[in-house]
């Protein structure tokens, strides 16, 4: 190969227009789309060196902003067993991006020496796009910078995030994971979810409705897709479709109900305490709500989600009376309420990590069977190998181990999967014969707020012990301290965002007068 090329395709085709330094994060490269080709079709390249990299294996590359407004998009790349790309080459991405075109060449030539690349070995990169206007030019980039590599290319078109994760997996898997096609995703999900249910559509208080708000993104049309291949078993109203003048995440999605704490627009009539959810611009994060006979707004988040998950779980353990270690993964966001209903009621031991996917997902392999989610609605169920043989063994004689091999096959372990997390949470509500009261009854969320504070540098605010205490600058943790004692209940952090330039607080307390006190007070120790 020569690497000439590689240099005349980007200087004539994606010429880099814009010299700010941007890095890979938390959520891979994100800005103004206009900005992006160049990084489109640097990707391209750097994918291609990481399947040759890791000898041929597939490896995903996504391009979405997400929860993000419209002119926003972004692009991440998935590793060959579904997870985040490796921290060392997030490093090797930002370096790759950042480049001026004339040092492009050399750049390329220096990963290659330093990590020992075989250039004439086999790659294979797959990639997808949410339903931005701009998705598609951009997606064209990054297989132009594949071809520049001689490498393999196979494009999916408009995907949930999620589903690549899923393509990526079950292409580098040599069991019956599942085929690596759309079709595929939707028979593994569909087949679980319907055999689980077995024909018994309502108990109790379980009913079969739902309202699906797709924030217009690429979570409405897969929904509509697995409507159409379903019996009977559910039936859902997919509403903010993506038809028409909506645009993506705009007054509606899991980012909107969950920050603005109200319903998306385009909400049909309906009678008190029906299930509705939200999924975010690429379905990975989902929350449900309701509105009470009162009219008000109700919210059942990620943490409900994942409190609702560990207790069945663990129930369902119990009772194939096998020995599996579970926990829970949260942040230092999740409300304190819920801590503590899932440590003291349900007994299922907690752990706190830093905010990002990437943190939780990590944490949760400790365990036998690591529930994570964060308050925003991303999070799944990661089971270990060990775990697996275990339940396997136990289902040759034991029905209720068959029904966990089930949710096993329905949960996405690779990533947050606001559709196959929805389904888990129907199966639960159902078999528990669960409405939406009967699920927000089962603790009082603690009031909380956060704020948002514009600094000069937010990076002089460092912290430890999973965000919660402040080391940096000194002294400021002392004063959070004392002003967090007068309040009952009271609870705060400040850390520096990831993805905005800013320094969030976030805060609880017993009274909502109490919460807003005291986010306040904390915002001007920040100041
Ligand atoms: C990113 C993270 C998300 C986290 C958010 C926090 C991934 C895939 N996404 O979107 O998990 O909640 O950042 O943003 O890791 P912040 O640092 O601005 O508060
Ligand atoms: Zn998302």
């Amino acid at each position: 190969i020569n690497l000439r090329t590689v240099y005349a395709f980007a200087r004539e085709m994606y010429p880099k227009i814009n010299a700010e330094h941007i890095q890979y994060g938390t959520a891979g490269f994100r800005g103004k789309a206009e900005f992006l080709d160049s990084v489109m079709f640097r990707m391209g390249v750097l994918a291609t060196l990481r399947s040759r990299y890791r000898e041929g294996a597939v490896i995903g590359v996504m391009i979405t902003a997400s929860h993000n407004p419209e002119p926003d998009n972004g692009v991440k790349l998935i590793d060959p067993k579904g997870e985040m790309l490796e921290p060392s080459w997030e490093t090797i991405a930002t370096d790759l991006v950042n480049v001026t075109d004339q040092d492009l060449e050399q750049m390329v030539a220096t990963i290659i020496k330093d990590n020992k690349i075989d250039i004439n070995s086999s790659s294979y990169v797959y990639v997808g796009m949410d339903n931005r206007y701009h998705s598609p030019r951009l997606l064209k980039a990054v297989a132009d910078g594949v071809i520049a590599l001689k490498g393999n290319v196979r494009e999916y078109g408009i995907v949930t995030t999620p589903m690549m994760h899923y393509f990526v997996v079950a292409a580098n898997t040599k069991e019956a994971y599942g085929k690596p096609t759309e079709e595929g995703y939707y028979e593994k999900l569909i087949t679980a979810f319907e055999k689980i249910r077995n024909g018994q559509l309502e108990t109790g208080n379980y009913r079969n409705n739902l309202i699906f708000d797709g924030a217009n993104g690429v979570g409405a049309r897969k929904m509509l897709q697995f409507i159409k291949r379903m019996s009977n078993s559910l039936n859902v109203n997919v509403i903010n479709q993506g038809i028409g003048s909506g645009k993506i995440n705009d007054e509606c999605g899991a980012d909107h109900v969950k920050v603005k704490q109200r319903p998306p627009i385009s909400m049909p009539d309906l009678e008190p305490y029906s299930r509705c959810v939200s999924v975010d611009g690429d379905a990975d994060r989902i929350v449900y709500f309701f509105n009470n006979d009162s009219g008000q707004f109700r919210l059942l988040d990620g943490d409900r989600i994942a409190t609702l998950i560990a207790g069945y779980l663990m129930e369902l353990i119990k009772s194939c009376n096998i020995n599996l270690r579970l926990g829970l993964v949260q942040t230092a966001y999740a409300n304190g309420a819920s801590t503590d209903y899932i440590v003291n009621k349900l007994k299922v031991p907690v752990s706190c990590v830093a905010t990002g996917v990437k943190h939780l997902h990590h944490k949760a392999l400790e365990y036998d069977v690591g529930v994570y989610f964060e308050a925003n609605g991303h999070g799944t169920v990661v089971f270990s190998d060990h775990a697996k043989l275990i339940i396997k063994e136990s289902a040759q004689i034991n029905q209720n181990a068959k029904t966990l091999l089930l949710i096993i096959d329905l949960i996405n372990e690779t990533v947050g999967d606001a559709i196959s997390d929805m389904l888990l949470v129907e199966v639960i509500l159902s078999h528990k014969g669960w409405d939406v009261k009967d699920w927000i009854s089962t603790y009082e969320d603690l009031p909380n707020q956060q704020l948002k504070i514009k600094v000069q540098d937010r990076n002089v605010i460092e912290t430890t012990d999973a965000e919660r205490v402040c080391v940096r600058p000194k002294g400021l943790q002392d004063e959070i301290n004392k002003v967090v004692s007068n309040y009952k209940c009271g609870r705060a952090f400040v850390r520096p965002s990831g993805t905005e330039d800013v320094v969030r607080v976030y805060a609880e307390a017993s009274t909502e007068d109490d919460t807003l006190q005291l986010a306040y007070e904390i915002g001007l120790l920040v100041q």
